[in-house]
């Protein structure tokens, strides 16, 4: 049995599974032998005996001769503990096999022996665990790419006023928030976002001390905001308040510092709050869902724009921006549209596993400071309990490779 075997076997126990699905794809089998109803009618038998399976009945050979594209075999062998099924291709001498059973058979042997069978150049086997629930998120930035995460189970799902949110238990992250089908952050890998949309302003700045928060209802970002001593007044706001909630509910290590008395919680929609503001903030940080619904606006120049006059005359203003590889359009769109706005604009990254692509990035928007050459080592040093930021973090990040430079200009 090889590892991958074991571990699906290893599973199969552990989940007390319902069943075992197995597809086996080959390409380029013999042409003769899948032609044949008698030999077909023979590799369900051999099958059945060598993987353990009690046939029910006999098997059913139907040729779907009409149209070309279908022609060939369709088999279909009942077993006790469910069926054994194939289709044969005629045209590209394909062979496609499925095997259910609730009973645990080797997938491994029942692969090798089919290929065997059919002389198949080429096979692709996949197994599922039937039983087992897994989340995909809802939007595949890469057509037919797609995060995929064991589900335990699903612990809270409610229609907000402006969004789905949903939180699960995971198998392998703790638990995990997702908004309108996105994954917003999971217990295990918070840290490395939270800290660096955090820490790299703050770390420039040489005094931040009133800040303004966007989005982030959770409240990983004000978590780490009050890591810095001078930070003394946070407006944070925020549109959907059942977000937070949420968060104080399932999340307590992360909206912990929410009701802190530096904290001014304003439910509003962002781009109104600020609209009036001027000059009134050290540092800006936009902690946004993906651009798409309720956020999309804040992806805008008109919304930059209004950060910039939120700023005072040393401000910084810090967003979340997504992945290189997934979102080239928008990295470079944004950076093209808000030309001008700030003398200093530049894009740093984080990875995180549970993001698309490992990793998400972020504007860095300045009206002074250089996010290398005016970095205060001293302010990183302060630091404490942190798991991801430190100061070479801080200048590693803001290297990009090559394909990715010519985004952020
Ligand atoms: N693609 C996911 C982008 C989510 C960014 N914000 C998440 C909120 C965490 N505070």
């Amino acid at each position: 049995m090889n590892e991958k075997t074991k571990q699906i076997k290893e599973k199969f126990e552990k989940a007390n599974a319902w069943g075992l699905w197995t597809s086996i794809d080959m390409k380029n089998c013999n042409p003769d032998t899948i032609r044949d109803a008698e030999k077909v009618k023979q590799y369900a038998r051999e099958l059945c005996e060598l993987i353990g399976m009690k046939r029910h009945g006999d098997t059913v050979v139907v040729d779907f001769g009409e149209d070309e594209k279908v022609a060939g075999f369709s088999m279909m062998q009942l077993i006790e503990t469910s069926l054994v099924s194939g289709h044969f291709v005629n045209l590209t001498n394909s062979v496609y096999i499925d095997i259910f059973s609730c009973n645990w058979y080797n997938p491994e042997v029942a692969a090798e022996f089919t290929k065997k069978f059919f002389a198949a150049e080429e096979a692709n086997t996949t197994s599922v665990i039937r039983s087992e629930t897994w989340f995909e998120e809802a939007i595949e930035f890469a057509k037919g790419s797609n995060i995929k995460i064991q589900i335990d189970k699903k612990l809270f799902s409610k229609k907000s006023k402006y969004q789905q949110i949903d939180v699960y238990q995971t198998v392998p992250f703790g638990k995990m928030m997702v908004i309108d089908g996105m994954i917003m952050l999971t217990e295990a890998d918070e840290f490395c976002y939270h800290e660096m949309i955090t820490h790299v302003p703050l770390c420039v700045h040489p005094k931040p001390t009133k800040v303004l928060v966007v989005g982030a209802g959770d409240g990983g970002v004000i978590r780490e905001l009050l890591k810095h001593k001078g930070v003394e007044e946070i407006d944070h706001c925020e549109i959907d308040e059942e977000v937070i909630d949420v968060s104080k509910k399932f999340f307590p290590k992360l909206a912990k510092d929410l009701d802190n008395p530096k904290v001014k919680r304003i439910v509003q929609d962002a781009a109104q709050f600020i609209k009036d503001k001027k000059g009134s903030y050290d540092v800006i940080i936009v902690d946004s869902t993906d651009p798409i619904g309720p956020a999309a606006a804040l992806f805008e120049r008109k919304f930059y724009a209004l950060c910039e006059k939120a700023l005072n005359a040393k401000g910084i203003l810090v967003t979340q921006a997504e992945s290189i590889f997934y979102h080239k359009k928008l990295i470079k769109e944004l950076f093209t549209k808000t030309k001008g706005l700030f003398p200093i604009m530049k894009y740093y990254y984080t990875m995180i596993p549970t993001y698309p692509s490992g990793m998400i990035g972020f504007t860095f928007c300045s009206k002074k400071y250089d996010p290398i050459k005016d970095f205060i080592p001293a302010e990183a040093s302060k630091l404490k309990k942190l798991q991801y930021y430190n100061k070479d973090i801080h200048k590693a990040c803001f290297a990009l490779p090559t394909f990715a430079k010519a985004l952020s200009k």
